[in-house]
């Protein structure tokens, strides 16, 4: 079996890989990174990223990538401020709907909708950001019926400047013995554009003592980049430890969790981000992900990677090196 990771679009920086199977294809909406001169800091200023593309294929390690052009700008979302960070696709009775996060013009991160009649796009973005949306990284996760929503990034993500789903006055990062700040996932509403519920926080579990993560755990705890999928019927919630640079996973048995840790599913890449999406494709299991590696190691400039994942005979996702 060929293990051997791939660049998907090696004539541009792209990031942040989400991936489903629509009508039989794979589609990648990724972030599109650019060079905006911008220095690099801890809230991700020079993430400057203002559109997407989607790309589809149909053999993940050989096939021809086919790149579908802009398919939302920066430009066309009337509450626009700027940064158009990771967004997800979903899919309801032949309509698709991007979840994308960007600022608005008070520098304050929310989640927006954007609706297509196909996969590929063009995107139209809603008037609004989702009623009571806050944070990054919307992953969308359809179970039976229900679509559930996993957001939320540490840092330049500012998630620490809430709790239980209202802002504060003060950002507040936990100190190491507290519970660490983790994930949110909320049900979808059935017309796919609003929240349905509260958001709830995403709890993962150490296995040796039954309680949640704490926030000195940070080679396992979460920072950005939810992603969810299913093997039979165990929910897998993988993310990335964001300053320890490991992509991570817990299981559960339902979407909203508990979950307890498992392991590392990818070491550190080249650059300081890691992301990714876990995907079932014509029997085979996929990790795609970034790295900086083609732009020599520059953090807002990373390359697009896919590469097979495997299990063990128990289900746990088996290590690879990031550094492949
Ligand atoms: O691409 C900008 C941010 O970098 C994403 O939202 C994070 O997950 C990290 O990959």
């Amino acid at each position: 079996m060929d293990k051997k990771p791939r660049y998907l679009v090696p004539d541009d920086y792209m990031a942040d890989p989400a991936v489903h199977v629509f009508n039989g294809k794979i589609y990648i909406y990724p972030s599109h990174d650019r060079e905006s001169g911008i220095e690099e800091n801890d809230n991700g200023d020079h993430f400057d990223m203002k559109d997407y593309h989607v790309f589809s294929l149909d053999d993940v390690m050989n096939g021809e990538v086919c790149d579908h052009g802009v398919v939302l700008s920066v430009d066309d979302i009337p509450w626009a401020g700027r940064q158009l960070w990771d967004c997800d696709v979903a899919e309801k009775n032949g309509r698709y709907y991007m979840y994308f996060p960007l600022k608005d013009r008070n520098d304050v991160f929310h989640i927006g909708v954007a609706i297509a009649d196909r996969p590929e796009g063009p995107f139209t973005a809603q008037p609004d950001p989702m009623r009571g949306s806050y944070s990054i990284d919307p992953a969308v996760f359809k179970d039976g019926e229900s679509h559930y929503m996993y957001f939320g990034g540490l840092w330049g993500g500012q998630l620490q400047r809430y709790r239980d789903n209202k802002a504060l006055e003060n950002p507040y990062l936990q100190p190491d013995d507290e519970p660490a700040l983790t994930a949110r996932v909320v049900r979808l509403s059935d017309d796919m554009l609003q929240m349905a519920e509260e958001p709830r926080p995403v709890v993962i579990l150490d296995p040796e003592t039954g309680q949640p993560l704490k926030a000195k755990d940070n080679e396992k705890r979460f920072f950005e980049a939810s992603w969810m999928h299913k093997r039979g019927d165990r929910y897998y919630f993988s993310y990335s430890t964001g300053d320890t640079h490991r992509i991570c996973y817990a299981v559960g048995d339902n979407p909203y969790g508990p979950f307890v840790y498992q392991g590392c599913i990818l070491s550190p890449v080249v650059g300081w981000t890691t992301h990714h999406a876990i995907v079932e494709y014509k029997g085979e299991w996929y990790l795609f992900y970034h790295d900086s590696v083609p732009s020599g190691g520059k953090t807002w400039l990373r390359s697009l990677k896919v590469r097979r994942l495997s299990y063990d005979d128990e289900g746990r996702i088996m290590e690879m090196d990031g550094m492949d």
